[in-house]
C-alpha cells in the first residue's frame, strides 16, 4: 500500500450545553482538525487531535499536515508506522522549530491516520492490532458534569444523573473558582451527593500557585477526593514534587505534556501519580503508547486524557497492560460511524476495523469550516 495523498478538515462541534468552563477555558465548540491519509489501495486513515475550536490555530495544525508532513508521507507504505513517525518528529527543519505543540498536534493527527490504516489493513479494531484481548476491563470516568460555570445545584444534580441514571462509578469535576473555599464547598456538596462508593477526580486545569496550591489541595483529603490534577502550572516539575510529597491527595497530569521527555522528568522525580498521556498532543498512538510503557514500568497507573473524547484511546486502553481507567467526554462521539459504547460505566469493545475514527459524511458536511 502507498500513500497517495492527504487531505485535511476541521471540524467544531458543538459541546453538549451551551458552553462549558474549567478554571482556565471557556468554551462553546470541541475544534477537530484532522486528516485524511488516502492510498492506492481505496483505503483512507483518519486522524484528528482537539482543540478549542479556534479556527485561525487549527489552520496552523492542519497547513503544517499540508505542507509539511504531506511530502514526508507521500509514496510511503502506511504500514511502517514508526518509521514514518521518525521521519517527520525528526525532521531537521520542523524539529528546528518546534518539538511541542502545533507540529506535534498535527504529528498526532497524522499518526492515528497511520495507525487507523494499519488496523483497516489487517481487518481489525486497533486494539486488537496493539496486542490487546477481548475480556480486557477498562473503567470510563466521566468528566461532562463537572464544570466551574454550573451553579452548585446543576453541578449536583449533574453529579447525581451520571451516578445514578448513567451508571458511572467515577466521576471529575473541575476546581480552580476565584475564591477557593467555594471550590471546597462544591467539593463537599458532590461527596455527599454520590456517597462514598463512588470515585471523585477535581481537575484545577494548572490554575494555582504555590503556596495556594499546597493548601487548597492540602484539604482535599477530607473528601476522599482520587486525585488533584494539575494543580500547578504545566511545566513546573519541581513544583509538583513538591506538592505531591507533601499532601495526601495524589497528583494527575499529562494532558499539556507533547513529548514522552516530559513524561519521563515528571515520573523519574515522582511529580506525578497517576500518568495522563493524550495521544492527540503527543504524537499520536505512536508516542502514547510509549509514555504508558514508560509510568507503567515505574508502577504508576495510566489513564488517558481524552482530547479525543476517548474515541481513539479505547484502543489504546484495551490493549496497554498499563490502563485500567480512561476519562470520557460525549461531545463528538456521533460524528464517527461506530460511536464509542460506554455501559455501567465500562468501555465495550469497538468492534469495526480501524482507530474508530472513521467520520460519517453527516458530520463532515455539518461541523466542516474552511480549512484556509
Ligand atoms: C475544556 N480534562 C480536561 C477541556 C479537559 C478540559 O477546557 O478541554 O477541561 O480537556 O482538563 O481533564
Ligand atoms: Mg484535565
Amino acid at each position: 500500500m502507498i500513500i497517495t495523498s492527504l487531505e485535511t478538515f476541521i471540524l467544531h462541534v458543538p459541546v453538549t450545553r451551551d458552553g462549558i468552563a474549567d478554571s482556565t477555558h471557556s468554551i462553546t465548540h470541541w475544534g477537530m482538525p484532522g486528516v485524511m491519509v488516502h492510498t492506492d489501495s481505496g483505503k483512507v486513515g483518519y486522524g484528528f487531535t482537539g482543540t478549542h475550536a479556534h479556527l485561525k490555530s487549527d489552520r496552523l495544525i492542519t497547513s503544517c499536515i499540508e505542507d509539511c508532513y504531506s511530502e514526508l508521507l507521500v509514496g510511503e507504505n502506511p504500514l511502517e508506522t514508526e518509521r514514518l513517525w521518525s521521519k517527520m518528529a525528526y525532521h531537521p527543519p520542523l524539529q528546528w522549530v518546534g518539538r511541542a505543540g502545533i507540529l506535534t498536534m498535527a504529528l498526532a493527527a497524522v499518526d492515528i491516520a497511520l495507525w487507523d490504516l494499519k488496523a483497516k489493513e489487517a481487518g481489525e479494531p486497533l486494539w486488537r492490532t496493539l496486542g490487546g484481548v477481548d475480556d480486557a476491563e477498562v473503567e470510563v470516568y466521566n468528566t461532562d458534569g463537572g464544570w466551574l460555570n454550573f451553579g452548585l445545584q446543576v453541578l449536583v444534580d449533574d453529579a447525581r444523573r451520571l451516578v445514578e441514571e448513567e451508571g458511572y462509578q467515577s466521576i471529575k469535576m473541575k476546581v480552580g473558582k476565584e475564591d477557593f473555599t467555594e471550590d471546597l464547598r462544591r467539593v463537599e456538596a458532590v461527596r455527599e451527593v454520590v456517597g462514598p462508593g463512588v470515585k471523585l477526580m477535581t481537575d484545577a486545569n494548572g490554575r494555582w500557585r504555590m503556596p495556594l496550591a499546597l493548601e487548597v489541595a492540602g484539604r482535599l483529603k477530607d473528601y476522599d477526593v482520587q486525585w488533584i490534577e494539575e494543580p500547578l502550572w504545566h511545566d513546573d516539575v519541581c513544583g509538583h514534587v513538591e506538592l505531591a510529597e507533601a499532601i495526601e491527595t495524589p497528583v494527575a497530569l499529562g494532558e499539556m505534556l507533547y513529548s514522552l521527555a516530559q513524561f519521563k522528568e515528571f515520573i523519574a522525580c515522582r511529580g506525578v501519580h497517576f500518568v495522563q498521556p493524550d495521544a492527540t498532543r503527543l504524537g499520536g498512538i505512536t508516542e502514547a503508547w510509549q509514555v504508558s510503557d514508560v509510568a507503567h514500568a515505574a508502577g504508576l497507573p495510566v489513564t488517558p486524557h481524552a482530547g479525543d473524547m476517548a474515541q481513539v484511546q479505547a484502543h489504546l486502553s484495551i490493549a496497554h497492560p498499563g490502563i485500567n481507567l480512561l476519562e470520557f467526554i460525549p461531545w463528538i462521539k456521533d460524528c464517527f460511524v461506530e460511536p464509542l459504547r460506554i455501559e455501567d460505566g465500562k468501555l465495550r469493545a469497538p468492534e469495526q476495523a480501524g482507530a474508530g475514527t472513521t467520520l460519517i459524511p453527516v458530520a463532515l458536511e455539518r461541523f466542516s469550516k474552511p480549512v484556509s
